[in-house]
């Protein structure tokens, strides 16, 4: 990672401060720090590779050094648009902006495993963490961590996968910039959060939609929660799965994996 020519190659985006390193822990625990530290608002940590980077739940996510990007963006409250009301929505952000991105620059079937994965061809290629952090009732702030295999060699051993994974090089068969895709991405995150809550984002997040139609089992670490086929994505970013009894049920994101049934 040339430094230097990133920070300079993001200059023209409306971002608070832009903060790249070789190596980290984790770019959510340094933009935590950052946070401590009075980081303004739209705030960037870019890592080159980390050697703990963060999961959802606990688990590890792996980043290789110049193989993939790893970045984690900054966002406070903002009355009508980031609040604990459109929570649901803000999970949804980073897959939007990224799915998007990989549709329309790289031609790539995208879709979005709910809550928050990007999918091509039934394989994870980026994954999303949204670390909440509360005062009380009120959001204090929030860091959406955003991971994508961009090289072959990003892409973890199978044993340490638990769902198939890829790389956007493999998928599209070609070279990518990380630079480029790093600008495009943050262009298209600043597009969709301006947009957050209007009807265009949930309709835009439900087009992109992995497994509709198809019989879905949610867990969480307690057991299954719910069954039933993909019907869409809520207006508040949840999702909605329809049981044979014909009832719909919408489940919010907080500690669920999605999992197609005949799978696992
Ligand atoms: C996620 O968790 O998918 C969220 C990943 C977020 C990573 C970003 S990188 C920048 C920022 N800083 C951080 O410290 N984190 C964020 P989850 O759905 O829990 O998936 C984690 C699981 O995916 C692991 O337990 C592995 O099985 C698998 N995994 C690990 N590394 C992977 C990779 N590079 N590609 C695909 N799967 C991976």
């Amino acid at each position: 990672m040339d430094i230097p020519l990133w920070k300079e190659s993001l200059a023209h985006l409306p971002l608070g401060d832009i903060h790249l390193y070789p190596e980290v822990s984790s770019t959510n625990l340094v933009a935590e720090e950052k946070i401590k530290t009075g980081a303004p608002p739209f705030s960037l940590v870019i890592a080159d590779s980390q050697t703990q980077g963060k999961g959802r739940l606990g688990r590890t996510w792996i980043t290789r050094g110049g193989k993939a990007l790893a970045l984690s963006w900054i966002l406070y409250p903002e009355p009508g648009r980031l609040q604990p009301e459109t929570l649901g929505m803000v999970s949804g952000l980073a897959p939007v902006a990224l799915a998007e991105v990989l549709k329309e620059n790289y031609s790539l079937p995208a879709e979005i495993k709910w809550p928050n994965d990007v999918l091509i061809q039934g394989k994870k290629v980026a994954g999303v963490l949204v670390d909440v952090r509360w005062n009380g009732c009120e959001i204090s702030d929030v860091i959406l961590g955003i991971g994508v295999n961009v090289a072959a060699g990003s892409v973890p051993p199978p044993e340490e996968l638990n769902f198939p994974a890829t790389s956007l090089e493999e998928a599209a068969g070609k070279e990518i910039s990380r630079l480029d895709l790093l600008i495009q991405i943050m262009e298209s995150l600043i597009k969709w959060h301006s947009r957050l809550v209007e009807p265009s984002f949930i309709q835009t997040w439900d087009s992109m939609l992995a497994f509709k139609g198809d019989q879905v089992k949610l867990t969480t670490d307690k057991g299954i929660r719910g069954q039933g086929k993909v019907a869409g994505i809520s207006d508040e970013g949840s999702l909605i799965l329809i049981s044979e009894s014909g009832i719909e049920t919408e489940y919010h994101s907080g500690e669920i994996q999605l999992r197609l049934v005949d799978r696992i």
